[in-house]
């Protein structure tokens, strides 16, 4: 690398884009907190009482002016942290492939959440990256994004399209599932971890689909939150078993969902024919139905067991399926209890 020590600027040579002129950026990894604070981003001196993590919110381009602050949750309610943009740092990443057109923010704090308040409402696409959960948030036009480190996420726009999804590490998820996606439309909408499952409310709560994703299984439901000819603003999203998704609803609202009001079909993933166990069988009917499509026939499945035998998750039924079926299979007769995840991904 060369720099030119009168200006700072510097390039590699060789490399594209590696230079200051093209707007590179140099990261450099260390474990001297020293450095890390050298421009004194940690509050105070006591760097021995540093937070460990330090969540990052990441966001596509914003056209608007906006306002990020941090916030105090309570219950399902929040208000604005006096002084409230202290400890939020925007910074810029390097590994990002096109780093002026993306935001990141460090939110320093592990109790307070962030919000974000948009001078007009735009499309935006972002996620919050917690220590145990990443929660992302696409609404087609939102004036304002609320984020919670408990796992929260709450937004406020014109009615428009939305997808709020959280991905969970191990031991963190509420259910089973370490994802939970949800999509509609909404003019409001808001989703946070409960114990056993996700608080789901918003304006509508017409045509929402959720599909959660473990290991094992990727069940998935569409849902209108009405019974009885009442429609319901809020719903509990809930774990009848690993490959079947709940909702819930308060019907007497005395606080605790109690009716089941949809589930998913109970999909478990390879288990093409349903006894219940993956086996050579489901290999062979997944294997047929993709010879079946080769030679245009009807591919001898039903919707169900079509979507238990894409195990890959691309929406097709193919020969990558059949042999991942297979390989499960040989997997659980050798006893090295497979899972999905290191079969598709090794
Ligand atoms: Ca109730
Ligand atoms: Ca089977
Ligand atoms: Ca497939």
């Amino acid at each position: 690398m060369y720099i030119n020590t009168s200006n700072g600027s510097w390039e590699i040579p060789g490399y594209e884009s590696a230079n200051t002129d093209d707007g590179a950026v140099l990261g450099f990894s260390t474990k001297d907190l020293n450095i890390i604070n050298y421009h004194g981003y940690l509050n105070g001196t006591g760097l021995s009482s540093v937070q460990e993590y330090i969540p990052v919110l990441s966001s596509k381009a914003i056209e608007a002016n906006y306002s990020l602050r941090r916030i105090l949750l309570n219950e399902d309610s929040w208000k604005i942290v006096t002084g409230g943009d202290d400890g939020i740092r925007m910074f810029s990443s390097f590994t990002s492939v096109n780093p002026s057109h993306d935001i990141k923010y460090a939110v320093s704090g592990n109790t307070e959440g962030c919000n974000m308040k948009l001078t007009q409402s735009e499309k935006i696409d972002m996620s919050m990256r917690y220590q145990n959960d990443r929660i992302r948030a696409a609404f087609g036009s939102a004036k304002e994004i609320v984020f919670d480190p408990s796992g929260y996420v709450e937004i406020f726009g014109n009615k428009s399209k939305y997808t709020l999804d959280f991905i969970s590490n191990d031991g963190f998820a509420p259910t089973c599932w370490y994802q939970m996606t949800v999509s509609g439309e909404a003019g409001s909408v808001r989703m946070y971890k409960t114990d056993g499952g996700y608080i789901l409310s918003a304006d509508s709560l017409d045509n929402v689909s959720v599909s959660a994703k473990s290991d094992n299984a990727n069940p998935a439901v569409t849902f209108s939150a009405e019974y009885e000819g009442v429609s319901y603003q809020k719903v509990f999203i809930y774990e009848i078993d690993e490959a079947t998704i709940g909702i819930k609803v308060d019907t007497d609202k005395d606080g605790t969902f109690e009716t089941t009001i949809a589930q998913s079909s109970g999909v478990v993933l390879g288990d093409v024919d349903g006894n219940g166990a993956i086996e050579l069988d489901d290999a062979q009917l997944a294997l047929a139905a993709y010879t079946n499509q080769l030679a245009h026939k009807p591919s001898g499945l039903n919707t169900t067991q079509e979507q238990a035998a894409d195990v890959t998750g691309d929406g097709d039924v193919t020969v990558d399926d059949a042999q991942a079926i297979l390989q499960y299979y040989t997997e659980t007769l050798a006893h090295k209890n497979p899972t999905w995840d290191k079969i598709l991904h090794p």
